[in-house]
């Protein structure tokens, strides 16, 4: 029997930048197993099927309805095999024992600890783990580690950062960026990105795009809103990035992860007093402020809406923009450009619904791209 449920899943697209993704998802129980399974194979190094299971919670997180049974899920794109085997498991079960091996396995339980230390990625956290450390007391003791500073600072702030960041603690950071970026120049254009601007509750960093009008200006403005900050006393930590872009070397054909903007990654410290309701933590913190990351990122201002569109996420949302204008237009898309290989013509844009009607989607909101 046709049933409401598979008409709406017959239109449900193989690609996350055609789907409408709120931060309200109905098959968490579903998707946390994923991301477990996806981790345990990032962790192995094991690409093809990590993304296999972060596409299909992808397509998951975009249901209006919760799935009560396989047949639920049989119109719906990027479900293999070992995916509806977990679904299967978790609704006869409640529970997946292959989940549970994973979590209780000594190896992953390390690899997660160590890389949610800011500084520590999967690399690192693996050589560590090889050397038979197990926990931060380990790290911290051996003598034949040295921490790099990002690292140092990472250990230092561990508590502060590890604890979720609220909407009200990104708002007061966005007065102190505001004022800051203001302070160097008054044209100076600030918007909120990243996590907060899809409208999450909830965020492990506050992202912005700071820039001016004008042209070439932006490459001193982090350093000059940094150098306020530190005169603030509220620079904990600063890794900046100078700006690498030249677009004459562009249309770029390999695949990058990181863009070519000037851009920083920071730890600020907050005050209680300039957050609404208070800090978000859990127990009574007598210091009265917390440590909190910070990214900026500052485009050219002719590359504002490929910077927003690329810095808005989510990664998932991000990696599908890309592959869909590749595999379905012949198009280039990054987060300095789109580009029209069959045209081979850069496609010009000033704002985010610009690129998707280059790209021929319909717009999304950023609220709607929680993939
Ligand atoms: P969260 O912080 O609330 O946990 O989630 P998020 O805001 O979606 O994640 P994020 O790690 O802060 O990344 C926000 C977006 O920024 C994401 O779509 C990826 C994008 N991004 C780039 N380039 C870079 C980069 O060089 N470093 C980082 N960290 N993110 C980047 O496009
Ligand atoms: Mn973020
Ligand atoms: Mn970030």
């Amino acid at each position: 029997c046709v049933t409401s449920q598979t008409e709406i899943s017959t239109t449900v697209s193989q690609y996350a930048c055609q789907r409408r993704t709120t931060t309200e998802n109905n098959n968490k129980i579903f998707t946390e197993a994923f991301e477990v399974l996806a981790e345990s194979y990032e962790f192995n190094e094991i690409e093809g099927p990590c993304l296999a299971f972060r596409r299909a919670g992808s397509v998951l997180k975009s249901l209006t309805f919760e799935v009560r049974s396989l047949g639920d899920t049989q119109d719906l794109p990027c479900l293999g095999e070992h995916t509806k085997e977990l679904i299967e498991e978790i609704l006869r079960y409640g529970r997946s024992f292959e989940v549970e091996k994973i979590l209780s396995d000594e190896r992953y339980q390390t690899l997660k600890l160590f890389t949610s230390v800011f500084g520590v990625g999967p690399k690192t956290a693996e050589k560590w783990y090889r050397r038979g450390l197990r926990s931060f007391s380990d790290v911290l003791t051996e003598p034949s580690i040295q921490l790099n500073r990002m690292q140092q600072t990472g250990f230092l702030h561990y508590e502060d950062i590890s604890r979720a960041v609220s909407k009200a603690e990104a708002r007061a950071l966005g007065n102190i960026i505001d004022e800051a970026v203001h302070a160097i120049t008054l044209d100076a254009v600030i918007s909120l990105t990243g996590g907060f601007r899809r409208g999450k509750e909830f965020g492990h960093d506050v992202d912005f795009i700071v820039t001016t009008p004008e042209l070439g200006r932006e490459r001193s403005l982090l350093p000059d809103v940094t150098d306020r900050l530190e005169q603030q006393g509220i620079l904990l930590y600063c890794d900046y990035q100078a700006s690498t872009f030249d677009m004459s070397k562009l249309p770029c054909h390999r695949f990058e992860a990181m863009d070519h903007f000037a851009k920083c990654f920071l730890i600020l410290r907050l005050e209680a007093s300039k957050v609404e309701g208070g800090l978000n933590s859990t127990e009574e913190d007598s210091r009265g402020w917390r440590a909190v990351r910070v990214d900026l990122v500052s485009p050219p201002m002719d590359r504002y809406a490929f910077a927003l569109l690329g810095w808005t996420g989510s990664r998932q949302f991000e990696r599908d923009l890309r592959r869909f204008a590749r595999l379905e237009r012949r198009m280039l898309l990054d987060n300095h450009i789109l580009y029209d290989k069959t045209k081979k013509e850069f496609l010009a844009a000033t704002t985010e619904k610009d690129i998707f009607a280059h790209l021929g989607l319909e717009y999304i909101e950023p609220w709607q791209r929680n993939a």
